[in-house]
């Protein structure tokens, strides 16, 4: 058999993008919740167009998501009948911490969590747990400006005590922020940053980025006093840059744009800023405040595995023009590859070139948390899709991850497909990018009577478990 016996199949979702009920049991506010769908969110994801507070000319699909706050038994039921081995999802913040700088928790919002882990364990589904999938406290954007801010890192910290604490001994595996990169596209929605006019929008951001890995570090140091037994992983979305030609120069760019988002890693995993990022830095006068203890910290406090989001590879050309956009990730069109219905470019080779990449240059155990195909789903009257263009996008991409593990020697935890029920998307905030194996019966306006149903690709999965990736057919 191609993967080890332990290989942990399931599926990943995200708070924000499922459990809806935004102001229940004392929640605070957060990012995620103001990001409207529409034409809009963009901007207002990205940090350029303010959105504090609610309005009456947009409608804010987290609010209610799929609900999943109220149907979480049922929607563990239906992960466990596809025998899923781990389910991975992410904390609110708010629910824990409403304000962010509290010094004591909401009982209510660890219950919430704690119930949902015991309903997990209930089926032996492993918890893999996100501790912050893009949410932010909206309190601690208007009062501290978001990571910007070094006091966000002890504020992180308490929200990290308190969740290892309540959950010692439950739950074995901890990523600590969601697409760390993504901060560089979406910096309000990736970290809670709203850049004023005339503000130095990269230094903003390297002192954030700073903040963020620091805050990592501190979680890992944390997690061992606490509970040795946890393993905590750092979580990219990857896809590696193609150059767009075998012209030195566009190789050059590819190489360059690979290492803007590996630079990440490469601090979470080997403890140090690589030398071409303090160089950058440096020649553009916005090297951040890094201090002698916070090197401690990061070298002495690393990651125990890779995590990360796989869609699609990138290409660059030195003198590109035109970029395409697809997961919040700028690239130039390949002509070599399809596309989704959103514009995504599927790559099922380069998914194995990207884990071979990953595997290559950081020799952890990888584990791959998010991969899926975004589509427009046609129920019957029962709820019922015939799914085979998702079927077909997973199977070409296990296949894969199984040549990486068989012929490559890759050493693979475990595979999460993206949004195993359809759930809101976060880069455009639609309900009709569906990921799911279950069908959710709403629209991108909050209509429809939120009823689960299978999908085909219900039960083609449920056979790639139980055969261990044998059976893709
Ligand atoms: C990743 C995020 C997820 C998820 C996924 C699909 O960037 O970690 O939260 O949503 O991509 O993207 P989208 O929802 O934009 O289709």
């Amino acid at each position: 058999m191609t993967f080890r016996n332990d290989f942990l199949w399931g599926g990943a979702t995200a708070a924000n993008q499922c459990e809806g009920a935004y102001d229940v049991d004392g929640r605070g506010l957060a990012n995620v919740d103001l990001c409207p769908v529409g034409e809009d969110r963009l901007e207002i994801i990205t940090g350029q167009k303010k959105m504090f507070d609610f309005d009456d000319d947009h409608f804010y699909p987290a609010k209610e998501s799929i609900d999943m706050y109220h149907r979480y038994k049922e929607d563990i039921a239906l992960f466990a009948e596809m025998g899923f081995k781990v389910y991975r999802f992410s904390i609110a913040w708010t629910r824990i911490f409403p304000k962010g700088d509290e010094n004591e928790p909401n009982e209510k919002g660890l219950k919430f969590y704690e119930d949902l882990i015991d309903e997990c364990l209930k089926y032996n589904i492993e918890p893999l747990i996100t501790i912050t999938h893009f949410d932010f406290p909206m309190y601690l954007v208007e009062k501290y400006g978001g990571w910007r801010n070094r006091k966000i890192v002890d504020f992180y910290k308490n929200l990290v005590t308190a969740i290892f604490e309540r959950f010692k001994g439950k739950v074995k595996y901890y990523l600590t922020f969601n697409e760390i990169n993504v901060i560089l596209a979406a910096s309000f929605m990736g970290a809670g940053l709203y850049f004023e006019e005339g503000e130095d929008v990269e230094k903003v951001r390297a002192q954030a980025i700073h903040h963020e890995l620091l805050a990592s570090a501190y979680a890992t140091k944390i997690a061992k006093s606490i509970d040795p037994e946890i393993k905590i992983g750092c979580m990219l979305a990857a896809g590696t840059y193609y150059p767009a030609s075998m012209k030195p120069e566009d190789v050059f760019a590819a190489l360059k744009a690979n290492r803007e988002n590996y630079f990440f890693v490469d601090v979470q995993a080997r403890g140090y800023y690589p030398s071409y990022k303090l160089k950058d830095y440096e020649r553009k006068g916005i090297m951040p405040e890094i201090t002698k203890e916070d090197k401690k910290i990061l070298k002495e406090n690393t990651v125990d595995f890779i995590s990360f989001s796989y869609y699609s590879t990138r290409a660059i050309a030195a003198d590109a023009k035109k970029f395409d956009e697809a997961n919040l990730i700028m690239s130039v069109e390949n002509p070599y590859l399809e596309k989704t219905e959103w514009g995504w470019q599927v790559d099922p080779l380069g998914f194995r070139t990207t884990i071979n990449e990953i595997w290559d240059r950081y020799q952890k155990p990888l584990f791959v948390v998010e991969n899926g195909l975004g589509a427009k789903d046609l129920p019957d009257e029962n709820g019922y899709v015939e799914d085979d263009y998702r079927i077909n996008y997973l199977r070409e991409h296990i296949k894969n991850m199984k040549d990486a593990v068989e012929l490559d020697g890759v050493d693979l935890l475990g595979y999460t497909t993206w949004g195993p029920i359809d759930l809101v998307s976060a880069g455009t905030g639609e309900m009709s990018k569906r990921y799911g194996f279950i069908y959710v019966d709403r629209d991108d306006y909050g209509n429809g009577s939120l009823k689960r149903s299978k999908k085909k690709s219900f039960d083609w999965y449920k056979k790639v478990i139980a055969s261990n990736g044998e059976d893709l057919e």
